[in-house]
Order: C-alpha cells, then structure tokens, then sequence
C-alpha cells in the first residue's frame, strides 16, 4: 500500500471528541519520545504531519488522521514521562481506557518500543493490555538506525521475550532516520485492512 493522501481530522480528550467509528482505525501507541509522530510522518511521506517533539510528554491528545480518505491512523498519548504528576497520568489512563476499550472500529494496536533497550515495565503493561483486548499483535522497534544489524537481532528476541509476545506476533525495525522498514508495516496494515473488509462483507 502507498500512502497518497493525510489529514489530521481530529484532536479529542474525550470520546464525544472522536470521529464517528464510520471507518477502520489502527492506532499508535508508545512512550513519549518512543518515534510515534516520526513514524507516522515516514509512512505519510510528510515532513511534518505530525509534531516531532525534542522535549518528550507534550502529546497530550488523541489524534485521528485520515489515510486516503479510506481508514485513521490514531496517534494514542504516550506514557512515560517522568515529570508528570499523579492526576495527568490519571487522565492520561482515563484517556486510553475510553479509547482502547469502547472502539469497535478499531482493528489494531501497533505498539511502538525504542530498539536500544529493554522495553520497559510499562512497556509490557501496555503489551498485556493490548492482547486482553485482541489488539495486540504487531510491535515497532524504533530508531533501528542506532543500533548495528547484529545488535537489530539481538534487541528484537529481547523485545520478543520481554513483552511476552506469541510466535504469530511480528516485531518490525524501522528507522524514520533512514527511512526503512515502513514498507513492511504498511504491508501489515494493508492486510488488517483486506481482512476486516472481508469479513464486514460476511455479515
Ligand atoms: N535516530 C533516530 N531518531 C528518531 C527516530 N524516530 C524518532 N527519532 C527522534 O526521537 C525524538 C522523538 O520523536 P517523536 O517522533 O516526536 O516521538 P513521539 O513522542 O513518540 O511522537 C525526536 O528527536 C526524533 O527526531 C529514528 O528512527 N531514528
Ligand atoms: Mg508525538
């Protein structure tokens, strides 16, 4: 699949914010800084659709884009960020659950980790969450551009066997530095696509 055309179409913190559920959803989610607005301005092959932030902890929205005028990619806040106080990441918990759990449009989570290290306790928090809800699936390893091919191998079976993924599971390098591996996860996406519109046709 190639990307032609994106939009932002909304900003919301609650979900009477949301774009009516009339099309498919694949959101995006990671800790802050993780690469979540460089990989959605690599895979829209726009510079800047999406707020690249030197300073992590700034996203503090749910941000629906509009993808060939067809499905939404959903960019979800990230977690993380040391500095925020008890009640932000209440809301920021609030925030997700309204999202993850009530959205029948949505067909998937691809979950964002940096390739350098050892995904984090809330890293595999998110993880288990996902796959409780049937979104999880597909994992980004971030920033491959920092790391050598051989050191690629080894981060993606530590990120395999730290997040407890299932053998289906895939994991996906990408360097929005160097520009690759988007291919791959648009491939993914186009097939999530296909096989939510074959069964939709089902019923
Ligand atoms: N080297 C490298 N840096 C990246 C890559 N992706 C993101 N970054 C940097 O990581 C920082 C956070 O990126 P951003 O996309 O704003 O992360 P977000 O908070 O998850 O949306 C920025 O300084 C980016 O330039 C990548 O693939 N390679
Ligand atoms: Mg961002």
């Amino acid at each position: 699949m190639k990307i032609n055309k994106s939009d932002i179409e909304t900003v919301a913190v609650k979900p009477a914010q949301y774009p009516e559920p009339d099309r498919f959803e694949i959101a995006f989610a990671g800790r802050s800084n993780v690469g979540k607005s460089s990989l959605l301005n690599l895979l829209t092959g726009r510079k800047s659709l999406a707020r690249v932030s030197g300073s992590p902890g700034k996203t503090r929205t749910i941000n629906f884009y509009l993808i060939n005028d067809d499905f939404r990619i959903v960019d979800l806040p990230g977690y993380g960020y040391a500095k925020v106080s008890r009640s932000e990441s209440e809301k920021w918990g609030q925030m997700m659950e309204s999202y993850l759990e009530n959205r029948e449009n949505l067909l998937k989570v691809v979950q964002l980790v940096d390739i350098r290290h050892k995904p984090s306790a809330q890293d595999v928090q998110m993880y288990e969450y996902l796959k409780y809800y049937g979104l999880s699936g597909i994992v980004v390893a971030t920033k491959a551009d920092k790391v050598s091919r051989n050191e690629i191998q080894k981060s993606m079976k530590l990120i395999r066997t730290t997040l407890d993924m299932d053998k289906s599971d895939i994991i996906i390098p990408v360097s929005a530095l160097k520009r690759t591996g988007h291919d791959i996860l648009l491939d993914e996406i186009e097939k999530l696509l296909d096989s939510a519109r074959e069964k939709s046709e089902d019923k």
